[in-house]
């Protein structure tokens, strides 16, 4: 059994934190950004979207800690690295090895011939990228992707130019991550995003966690889930398997529970359903409520603010509990009771990451949960509502900033009133058609605005192949990874600041602003010195794209933009519904919030009301055709998630450990219930071989993980990303959402053989 960390945070998350700083070999300037980040006139930490009260406070966690270090290290890769690697010698490199080099300094090219990255100016690289956009047959061939750290108005210009040019392409990261929140939000309350603010955690009597490991990936979570814990809420933690941060947590800012003299009890109730199960979770908490506490269901607000409650009732009634049980992994008993606890009062948070959205069935799910919400009227009252927890520190802010494949009439009204050109109407491409355009050569020229796709998408050899297809791939980053070495035809990478670095043009240092996931608003300045005078800003980088692609058809003075960002911010006033005044208002400490038409329980959805989920519970959380080739293995199959460990962000990998799971120097691991390895006579630590189950017949195979026993459901193991997305199929999405089913993947698990 890997020996897990009992508690999260304490001394050893600081321990952590400055080692992690000591490595970066900045200390100095590395504590000076620890100091302003996340305050009014720092940057925002480029960690994860946890909001925070910008007081002025010092605020930072360890992983944010990861976050700063690693983009502030002194380490940079130049011509002469590139000089001395082939891309395919490069491509050989772990994940971890090639971000561990440092940082990109200057404009480089690859020569297919020479198999290596070499210089190029920056106007030869801005001159290159728009002939080939001119050379185009058709504006559909371009794919515009985007990771969610790209500021406000780096994204806007980037649709804006994207627009102007005449694709909707636009691909990005939510399309791997939140896609199913956003679109099961807007169908049943008519906004895509949640209705809480981090003041409701301080209000909330109850708070449901599902499928979010906030210890490792929000740790600023843990401060509020802890305070609530203190003064006495009910925190219900929904989690496949368990998660050290969810259980304790010693408060980093605390000196007693620094010293380990302290601990607060995080959860007061947990529970572990099967891999897939919250739909029947949530299906099952509300037959136990129409059962056992229709006193509890508040009919004004059903009746003033909902559709579908009717055929909501039928079809939660005539759900079997058989069902529910077999397909949550939970007993009747297990479910009353968090249906009692989500009653006892209307000041009820829920909240959930991937655990829910990365799942065939995710937008259903997320319905099932909100539709709870709308029986008890826990939505749009202070200490009530909905709270998907977003990943990357600005992926709310792309969306908020057009940032879409399919806009909607009136957005695409106002740019054409701010622009004077016709945007493009045509539904353009997610992550998921973008890779299969790809795939076909239907596109030809990839922009990637950050991210690392290759590692983050699924099936690593078709995303791989995908990627390879493009003609021209153009990589703006802040470091190398494995997109970058992926480029077969012409290729090339552009080195950009970070939010940590001073980002100094004409008229002085220049704010961007993010969105974090309470829809706040604010700005962020950068504070560390650059380490080239080589590296561009994005903004700068996608204006000047734009302007030599566009010539005399560009709508906008595109050298102004690059001036002074407060022109860009202007520009989005006019076009972004809530950012009226935008240079003024995020001149507020804290910044400002965006109206949530739901969190005042108005409805913006077509139907003009919350809607009830009023779709059956599936059968089986795997299709027909998948269904009937797991059926045919003559070995057990497993479902497999992959999640992140405590020493990654995303598919940068800091190190190798996973301090609260016990993991320490390696990442090639899946975690398996003890039973299923005493079944499969696996030993504790033994070498495994993993093959996905899938109605193709595609080997997708990874080799040698080491099997430890976990406090798991049986049936179900777990693998960390990106190293198992070999495993997931590419065509195994969301049904509505398209997003990869990063956390249901069917498995055999075969021991290797020992030579002897
Ligand atoms: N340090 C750090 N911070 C990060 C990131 C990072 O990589 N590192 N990534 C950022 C990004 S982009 C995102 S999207 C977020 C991700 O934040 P999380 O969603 O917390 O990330 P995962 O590691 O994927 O964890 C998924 C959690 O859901 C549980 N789970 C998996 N499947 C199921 C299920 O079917 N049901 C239930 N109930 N539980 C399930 C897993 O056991 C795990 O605890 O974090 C952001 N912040
Ligand atoms: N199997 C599996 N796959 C998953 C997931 C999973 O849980 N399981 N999670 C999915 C999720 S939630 C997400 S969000 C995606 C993430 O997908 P992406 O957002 O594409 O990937 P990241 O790993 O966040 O991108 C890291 C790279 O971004 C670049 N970078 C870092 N900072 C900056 C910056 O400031 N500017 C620019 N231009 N570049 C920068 C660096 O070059 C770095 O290598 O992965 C998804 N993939
Ligand atoms: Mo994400």
């Amino acid at each position: 059994m890997a020996v897990k960390s009992t508690k999260a945070g304490g001394l050893p998350s600081i321990k952590s934190t400055v080692n992690q700083l000591i490595k970066s070999k900045q200390v100095r300037q590395n504590m000076v950004n620890l100091y302003r980040v996340n305050k009014h006139n720092g940057f925002d930490c480029p960690g994860c979207a946890w909001g925070d009260e910008k007081d002025g406070t010092f605020r930072f966690c360890e992983n944010g800690a990861k976050a700063v270090a690693w983009e502030s290290t002194e380490l940079t890769v130049g011509p002469e690295f590139f000089a001395q690697h082939t891309v395919s010698e490069l491509n050989k490199q772990s994940d971890h090895w090639l971000e561990g080099q440092g940082r990109l300094t200057h404009p480089l090219r690859y020569n297919a011939q020479s198999d290596r990255y070499e210089p190029i100016s920056w106007d030869d690289a801005f001159a290159l990228v728009a002939d080939k956009l001119k050379s185009l047959h058709s504006p559909d061939e371009l794919e515009l992707y985007t990771s969610g750290r790209a500021s406000n108005e780096a994204s806007f210009i980037y649709q804006m130019f994207g627009r102007a040019f005449g694709s909707n392409n636009f691909p990005d990261c939510s399309n791997m991550c939140h896609e199913a929140s956003g679109i099961a939000l807007n169908q049943s309350i008519g906004v895509g995003k949640g209705t809480v603010v981090l003041k409701d955690f301080t209000l909330a009597d109850t708070i449901f966690v599902y499928g979010q490991n906030p210890g490792t990936n929000h740790p600023r979570m843990l401060n509020a889930l802890r305070a609530a814990a203190k003064r006495g809420a009910t925190i219900v933690s929904v989690n496949n398997l368990k998660e050290v941060g969810l259980q304790k947590f010693a408060s980093p800012q605390k000196p007693a529970e620094l010293l380990g003299l302290e601990t607060v009890q995080i959860s007061s109730r947990y529970v572990s359903p099967k891999l897939g199960g919250d739909y029947a979770v949530a299906r099952g908490m509300a037959k136990a409520i129409f059962a056992n506490h229709a006193d509890k269901i508040d009919s004004s607000f059903v009746d003033d603010h909902t559709a579908g409650f009717a055929e909501y009732q039928t079809v939660v009634e005539s759900t079997s509990w058989e069902a529910i049980e077999q397909q949550s992994g939970l007993d009747k008993a297990t479910l009353e009771e968090l249906a009692m606890l989500f009653v006892a009062s209307s000041k009820t948070i829920s909240t959930w990451a991937m655990g829910i959205t990365q799942h065939l069935y995710s937008v259903e799910t997320i319905k099932e949960i909100v539709s709870l919400h709308l029986l008890t009227g826990a939505l749009g009252l202070p200490g009530a509502g909905l709270s998907p927890v977003r990943g990357h520190s600005n992926v709310q802010g792309n969306r908020t900033m057009g940032i879409l494949e399919s806009p909607k009439p009136d957005f695409n009204q106002r740019m054409k009133d701010t622009f004077g050109f016709n945007p493009p109407e045509k539904p353009g491409h997610r992550v998921y058609d973008m890779l299969a355009a790809l795939h076909a050569k239907q596109s030809r020229v990839l922009i990637c605005l950050g991210g690392n796709i290759v590692a983050a998408n699924a099936d690593t050899p078709f995303t791989t192949a995908s990627v390879g297809n493009a003609e021209l791939l153009v990589s703006i980053a802040t470091k190398l990874n494995r997109t970058h070495v992926t480029a077969k035809h012409d290729a090339l990478l552009l080195p950009c600041l970070g939010r940590t670095e001073v980002d100094m043009q004409a008229s002085g240092n220049q704010a961007i602003t993010v969105e974090d996931t309470f829809s706040m608003v604010h700005g962020s300045t950068g504070t560390t010195e650059p380490q080239s005078d080589n590296i561009k800003s994005e903004t700068e980088i996608i204006a000047r794209i734009a302007a030599h692609t566009l010539g005399e058809n560009t709508p906008v003075n595109w050298q102004a933009l690059i001036d002074n960002y407060d022109n860009i911010r202007d520009l989005i006033a006019k076009v972004i519904p809530g950012f009226d005044d935008m240079n003024e208002k995020i001149a507020e400490p804290g910044g400002f919030h965006l109206y949530n038409a739901a969190a005042n329980r108005e409805w913006k959805n077509q139907a003009g009301k919350a809607l009830f989920n009023t779709n059956a519970l599936p059968e089986h959380l795997f299709s027909d055709n998948v269904l009937a080739r797991i059926k045919q293995q003559s070995q057990p199959v497993f479902t497999m998630q992959t999640l992140r460990s405590h020493d990654q962000y995303n598919t940068t990998i800091y190190g190798m450990n996973d301090r609260y799971r016990g993991v320490f120097g390696e990442r090639n691991i899946v975690f398996m219930n003890a039973e299923d390895l005493a079944r499969l006579n696996i030993q504790e630590g033994a070498l495994v071989d993993i093959e996905t189950v899938w109605s193709d017949d595609v080997v997708r195979k990874v080799t040698r993980f080491k099997a430890l026993s976990y406090d798991i459901p049986q049936g179900n193991v777990a693998s960390y990303y990106p190293e198992a997305n070999p495993l997931v199929p590419f065509h195994s999405v969301g049904k509505l959402s398209a997003t990869p089913t990063s956390k249901a993947v069917p498995v055999k698990i075969t021991p290797v053989a020992v030579i002897h």
